[in-house]
């Protein structure tokens, strides 16, 4: 197993079953990618039709001998599944094929470990490997019984080491839940704070590698990490964006969703997949110069779905038209053609995006008395000051005022 963490670069062939419920040939070619980025040059591909997964090797046996075959022709290191394996299955293929063998979903954790920069980026990523590690760990060279795990009795020396090797991973598991809901506390803090001051937030989303932090950037010059590769963003940046109707807004940039997620990892990034569900409005960013755009966009909403955020107001960016030869035709305001990279389209999504938020304003006729003048700097910090009139009874104004304060400003209406 150091093997495959040490992240070096291990020639890998790919190797999947084709169950029929998805295109197998763009899963895998997204499996070379992740194998890229991952530092795995893939070397080789084997694909199986069938039914259903074998349940002790999930491809065929007859099969496996295939790809142990290529692995010597290819001179290859590793195999990689693009499924989830079960840990018997794992350890069977590793023995049919005498080399290392890691599931999609460990692959996906090796990326998001090495992209994990903040504290809970790295808590999050270790917590899902831990959870992920803790049904796989075997006692060294060890025959197990088949109810010998988790009784806490001493059968042999194997099985003491495997059990104590449990109970650590357990106590570690635990600690880092408790690291994560203190974090998640102060996230929570943080964005009560937001709502407070009445600073809406909008939330980019989309499959990885879609342009999101390109966005990010071109909107508000954040600096954040941008580039051709899967999950190059993994810990959410915030930053102040003007609107073209003068309130401001918080733009967060959250980690890439991607098809079949492994469950482990929605879960561990709940805390961060929260600035999604708890946003005011959502920015959904495709590629639409991908030929998977259509497939990748049904992930995102997907995900959406799970996390939550369905019922969050969204609206759809085409990004990449630079790319395409064609704009896409939009159809309303909730989808707006943009290039992230030229800035094509991006004032017509800043003006969409101000006029989808405005649902959060009213209009409101005040009479404020000279003491309360104070209010006014706090209707402009979210909203707008339409008119200004100073009477001798208080200043008369007409204002476009965000909800979080309509109660402070309810008394003085007229
Ligand atoms: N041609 C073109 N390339 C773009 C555009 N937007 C982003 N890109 C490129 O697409 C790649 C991915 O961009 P990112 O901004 O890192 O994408 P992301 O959605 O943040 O990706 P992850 O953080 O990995 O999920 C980079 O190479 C960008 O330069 C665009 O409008 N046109
Ligand atoms: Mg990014």
């Amino acid at each position: 197993m150091e093997q495959i963490l040490d992240n070096r670069p291990l020639r890998a062939v790919l190797a999947a079953a084709d169950l029929g419920g998805y295109d197998i040939e763009r899963s895998l070619g997204e499996l070379e990618e992740l194998c890229r980025t991952a530092g795995h040059p893939p070397v080789a591909r084997i694909i199986q039709r069938r039914q259903s997964p074998d349940p002790a090797t999930f491809i065929g046996k007859g099969i496996l001998v295939d790809v142990a075959r290529l692995i010597e022709s290819e001179e290859a290191d590793i195999v990689i599944f693009d499924h989830e394996l079960s840990p018997s299955q794992t350890r069977n293929i590793e023995a049919a094929c005498n080399c290392p063998v890691l599931d999609r979903t460990l692959l996906i954790l090796n990326i998001f470990a090495m992209r994990a920069t903040s504290a809970e980026g790295s808590i999050q990523v270790e917590l899902a490997r831990q959870r992920y590690m803790l049904p796989r760990l075997m006692g060294k060279g060890v025959q197990l019984s088949r109810q010998g795990s988790g009784t806490g009795t001493h059968r042999g020396p194997g099985e003491t080491k495997l059990e104590s090797d449990r109970r650590h991973i357990r106590r570690r598991i635990a600690a880092l839940e408790e690291e994560l809901r203190e974090l998640s506390k102060r996230r929570d803090l943080r964005r009560k704070r937001r709502k407070k001051e009445g600073m809406a937030t909008v939330a980019i989303v989309g499959y990885t590698n879609t342009g999101k932090s390109t966005l990010l950037n071109h909107l508000t010059g954040a600096g954040v990490l941008a580039e051709d590769m899967l999950f190059a963003t993994l810990d959410p940046t915030a930053r102040g964006l003007l609107l073209p109707d003068g309130s401001t807004v918080l733009l967060i940039d959250t980690v890439g969703f991607i098809s079949r997620l492994p469950t482990l990892l929605i879960e561990a990034f709940k805390a961060t997949l929260e600035d999604a569900s708890d946003a005011d409005l959502i920015l959904n960013i495709c590629d639409v110069s991908s030929p998977d755009f259509e497939a990748q966009m049904a992930v995102t909403e997907s995900i959406l779905t799970d996390i939550g955020a369905a019922t969050v107001p969204i609206i759809t960016a085409l990004n990449k038209c630079d790319l395409v030869s064609e704009v896409p035709h939009t159809i309303n305001n909730n989808c707006v053609a943009i290039s992230a990279k030229t800035g094509f389209g991006v004032p017509k999504l800043l003006e969409a995006i101000a006029q989808q938020l405005s649902g959060n304003h009213c209009k409101m006729k005040l009479l404020l008395p000279y003491d309360k003048a104070g209010l006014l700097g706090q209707v402009r910090e979210q909203g707008r000051v339409l008119s200004e009139d100073y009477t001798p009874e208080g200043i008369q104004s007409e204002a476009l005022v965000h909800r979080s304060i309509w109660h402070l400003l309810s008394p003085f209406q007229i």
